[in-house]
């Protein structure tokens, strides 16, 4: 309860520093406010290098649930990491927390994180009958009716837990299922199980729950060095992952399970955290508009998987995972995919590759030092409202005046047209687009309701150096 009266109070002071845009912003239906998030995990080496981003990343969301749950590849009996993996992982937060709330007294407690880390289905791969109490604690979250705003229901391994959960809705509430439905997100990292298909899609595909299902996490999975580009690499390897995370950064990062180099050795389920955190990018709103966690296309009901650069592919009908995901396939010996393909395929991700390191760098720091010697993010703020209105041959003035930086840092601003996100098919020229204010020219050719992305890229000059974002989406009216 006084954590979200924090909250209101955080959003309030936010609120009042930037725009009526913002406010805006605020009404039903998705938002860019700080999410709600329930993860449910099965405890892969990777998970656990996940989780220690995660927790540094919890004052970024409302944690309901962190959920031990089975997958494919992870059970009782099958490679099992052990029902109470995640306790080190608290403990050292527990450490740490300390000094985390110098930087944001957002933080949650680790008696709060404890309170709500329970265990899940995890007895079989896709086991879904049994009640658990992960499973009663996403009932609970779901069925709360004071609290309707949306909840993001991660699966690290299998959705089992979640289908379990939902099963147990439409058992006991079956008059609840569409205001349920409403209210959930689910961020799948492929389909670690059967259950998303056998249950979840024909008892709830009507009604169309929000549904991400992931395989560009590939670009920082266990396959990192053939997928991110060359000039992304050196964000993964041994001599920058030790100098920022792994070393003289406290004992959650030295507990971070790299490789015995030092090099990155996965973060697959990273991506379905690093869709909710607010960087401006307002993500949120619609998968394909593109974030840290990657851009997803709509497919079919309201399932997004990710845009393959295949003329006339045609997607799997039934699940999207290692077998069957284009990524995963076109990083087998043998792919008939060419190189150009998989870079664009995995762009999504990659291309926020340094600005997601770096701040995860920053958080390390957070770890152990003050306020004073650490870095902080930049807030964007927009001089004007972030949707606008533009006519064909209109000239576009674009403003990031009342930016500031937490640190006095020197920043440095960059305009750019998510050509993937938007409707319209060709480049539009920013002027002075490395400058705080800049313009763009709508071309006569644009047509009644299309839209034009522009990014607006705030880099301070802080150590590490820390990037936000704010995205101005302009549509054409004639
Ligand atoms: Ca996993
Ligand atoms: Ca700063
Ligand atoms: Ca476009």
């Amino acid at each position: 309860m006084e954590r979200n009266l924090l909250r209101v109070l955080l959003t309030a002071v936010v609120l009042n520093a930037g725009s009526e845009a913002v406010l805006a912003k605020l009404e039903p239906g998705p938002t860019d406010g700080r999410p709600r998030v329930i993860v449910t995990s099965d405890g892969e080496i990777d998970d656990q290098c996940s989780m220690v981003r995660f927790l540094l990343y919890t004052n970024e969301c409302d944690v309901e649930g962190v959920i031990s749950s089975s997958s494919q590849y992870h059970a009782h009996g099958h490679n099992w990491a052990g029902d109470d993996w995640i306790q080190p992982y608290l403990d050292a937060y527990a450490k740490v927390y300390p000094n985390l709330v110098k930087h944001d007294p957002a933080y949650p407690t680790p008696e709060y994180l404890r309170a709500r880390t329970v265990l899940g289905d995890v007895k079989a791969e896709g086991e879904m009958e049994e009640v658990t109490a992960g499973s009663q604690l996403i009932v609970k979250v779901l069925l709360d009716e004071t609290d309707d705003r949306p909840v993001w229901l991660q699966a690290w391994g299998g959705p089992n837990t979640i289908a379990r959960a939902l099963k147990t809705i439409e058992q006991e509430h079956p008059e609840r299922m569409a205001e349920v439905a409403k209210k959930a997100r689910l961020f799948l990292i492929w389909e670690q199980d059967r259950t998303y298909q056998e249950y979840i899609r024909p008892h709830w595909g009507k009604f169309g729950i929000l549904t991400i299902i992931s395989d560009q996490f590939e670009a920082i999975a266990y396959r990192w060095k053939q997928v991110q580009p060359e000039e992304m690499r050196k964000y993964f390897e041994g001599a920058w992952m030790k100098e920022n995370i792994l070393e003289n950064h406290g004992p959650l990062c030295s507990i971070y399970a790299a490789l015995e180099n030092g090099d990155f050795r996965s973060e697959g389920d990273s991506p379905a955290f690093l869709h909710t955190i607010v960087t401006g990018l307002r993500n949120m709103e619609s998968p394909d508009w593109g974030g840290w966690g990657g851009r997803y296309v709509r497919v079919r009901e309201n399932t997004w998987l990710d845009p393959v650069p295949v003329k006339g592919y045609a997607y799997p009908e039934g699940r999207w995972y290692s077998s069957s995901a284009w990524g995963r396939n076109g990083l087998r010996s043998g792919t008939t995919s060419t190189p150009e393909q998989r870079r664009e395929y995995f762009k999504p991700m990659w291309r926020w590759a340094d600005a997601m390191q770096n701040d995860f760098a920053a958080r390390a720091d957070w770890c152990l030092k003050s306020h004073k010697e650490a870095n902080h993010p930049p807030v964007v703020v927009l001089g004007h409202v972030t949707d606008l209105k533009v006519r064909p041959g209109e000239t576009v003035k674009l403003s990031a005046q009342g930016t500031t930086d937490p640190d006095g840092d020197t920043l440095a601003y960059q305009w750019w047209q998510y050509q993937e996100a938007d409707t319209y098919d060709r480049t539009i020229d920013i002027n002075n687009a490395g400058k705080r204010e800049a313009s763009f020219t709508v071309r006569g050719d644009a047509g009644e309701g299309e839209t034009i992305h522009v990014i607006c890229e705030v880099t301070d000059a802080g150590t590490p150096p820390l990037t936000r974002y704010q995205r101005v989406v302009a549509t054409v009216r004639d």
